[in-house]
């Protein structure tokens, strides 16, 4: 089958470009190690309160520094130091420029990753919601001397896609193990992609994104459709072909709202959690050796159930997902997780993690070597899941949109000894000039009209989106 195997009509190039392209046999390139069928009991002990709506959490990444960074989604990171004390002060707050009212309610500041080089460069990286027009923003930010103190007048663009609607916005960032940036995108909301965005190679909606934000070679911005373009495009995404055609920032398609992935940390797979629309929830993988191009099926299919098969294959020429849940117990929105890895719990080495928006539901998935093991684990005693995150040292963490962070662990489980920290490291980042776009991007991707759906999606419900807030219609 063909990873990208359904493109628009117009597409001809795009889909001569990827005619042969054979798929991947979807297995962890490196089974989990230490994980059997049958999971440990995980607990969540309360770690942090008095957030305000945290929707991520991430770590700096350098050796030592024990902080988690909370992403509140009204415009604001906080500091949460060892022990759990939030910091009053915020280490951004940015909440000057950051579409997040309610409603709109998918809108806001939605994910933080560091730059691999943090320690020398002082840069990490954040998407929220800009307004007039609606708009995704990926900007870099630059960390002040104070450790715990970011410059809010540092922002530089990265890349800015326009949103149809305020909906569907993906949020979360990643660097791969490839030293480049992973942008999923939503497929720009509206119910059932009523434009067919997730499938249509020429706009980054309902895409992982992957792009080189160094200086460097590489080519320049293509569907940056907003001209603000500051990253380079590596030469290796699999539908490169200059500033017509397809996107060549796209990596893999066919995805409705991934509003939270990963990669593990050990291996260097990739899991994508994809909101549905009304009836299916899903965990998509990605193994590490992957060259893209995946085609992950949305709007065709809704998990491994037909959607709007207008124009497309058979379910076979898309990359299921390794598992789903429909609907039914009070589930709502799949929240991804992560692979743990750390080093307190070794019961819980190998498990993938995640969870239920609605039902609080927890689950673990593993691969046991033949199967994917998919184990329902509870609610673990929180509500409203948002966000998984780890720490510098792989350890796992959980937060309600409520307010609170939870740590995971396994209770009995005596702990390792956990690493010693130092304190936290003043970083002295090194101010390197920013690197402008090669070229002003004037290509404007190409309209194509849609096909005509024959038949009417489903009418969206207040569950069929990621419900931080309910407005859609
Ligand atoms: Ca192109
Ligand atoms: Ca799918």
């Amino acid at each position: 089958m063909n990873r990208i195997a359904m493109t628009r009509p117009g597409l001809v190039f795009g889909l001569a470009l990827i005619v042969g392209v054979v798929t991947a046999v979807i297995t962890p390139s490196t089974p989990a190690t230490g994980a059997s069928s049958i999971p440990p009991t995980i607990a969540a002990t309360l770690y942090a309160s008095g957030l305000s709506e945290p929707v991520d959490i991430a770590n700096s990444g350098v050796t030592g520094d024990i902080r988690l960074f909370v992403v509140e989604k009204q415009g604001r990171i906080k500091v949460v130091d060892d022990g759990g004390m939030v910091r009053t002060i915020p280490f951004l707050d940015i909440t000057d420029r950051v579409v997040a009212g309610s409603p709109p309610v998918e809108t806001g500041l939605l994910g933080l990753v560091f730059h691999p080089d943090y320690e020398t460069n002082g840069f990490f990286y954040v998407n929220y919601t800009a307004p007039s027009p609606l708009r995704s923003r990926i900007s870099r930010f630059t960390v002040t001397g104070d450790p715990n103190v970011a410059d809010p007048n540092s922002e530089k663009i990265i890349l800015e896609q326009l949103q149809p609607e305020s909906n569907h916005n993906g949020g979360d960032l990643a660097f791969g193990p490839d030293g480049l940036l992973y942008i999923p995108l939503g497929d720009g909301g509206g119910a059932g992609d009523p434009n067919n965005y997730a499938q249509d190679l020429t706009t980054l909606l309902g895409k992982i994104v992957r792009i080189d934000v160094d200086a460097g070679s590489g080519i320049s911005p293509d569907c940056d459709n907003l001209g603000t373009g500051s990253y380079n495009v590596p030469p290796d995404n699999p539908l490169v072909d200059g500033s017509f055609g397809a996107c060549d920032e796209i990596w893999a398609i066919g995805f409705r709202n991934p509003w939270r992935f990963s990669f593990d940390r050990a291996t260097g797979d990739m899991f994508i959690g994809d909101v549905g629309q009304n009836r299916w929830e899903e965990i998509d993988f990605q193994p590490a050796f992957s060259t893209g191009g995946e085609n992950y099926g949305w709007r065709c299919y809704e998990g491994n159930h037909p959607y709007n098969t207008t124009a497309c294959q058979s379910m076979g020429a898309y990359v299921s997902p390794v598992t789903e849940y429909g609907r039914d117990g009070g589930h709502c929105s799949v929240i991804g997780g992560y692979v743990y890895r750390g080093a307190m719990y070794p019961a819980m080495v190998g498990y993938y993690l995640y969870a239920d928006f609605c039902s609080s539901n927890f689950w673990t998935l593993t691969w046991d070597g033949a199967n994917w093991v998919n184990t329902s684990i509870g609610t673990l005693g929180l509500s409203s899941p948002s966000s998984f995150g780890e720490n510098i040292d792989g350890e796992m963490f959980v937060a309600s949109l409520n307010g609170s962070v939870y740590a995971l662990s396994v209770p009995g489980e005596t702990p390792t000894p956990t690493p010693t920290h130092t304190s936290t490291p003043t970083l002295t980042p090194t101010h390197t000039p920013t690197h402008t776009p090669t070229s002003t991007p004037a290509h404007t991707p190409t309209s194509t009209p849609s096909p005509t759906p024959s038949e009417t999606p489903d009418p969206d419900t207040f569950y069929e989106y990621l419900p931080l807030v309910a407005n859609e219609p």
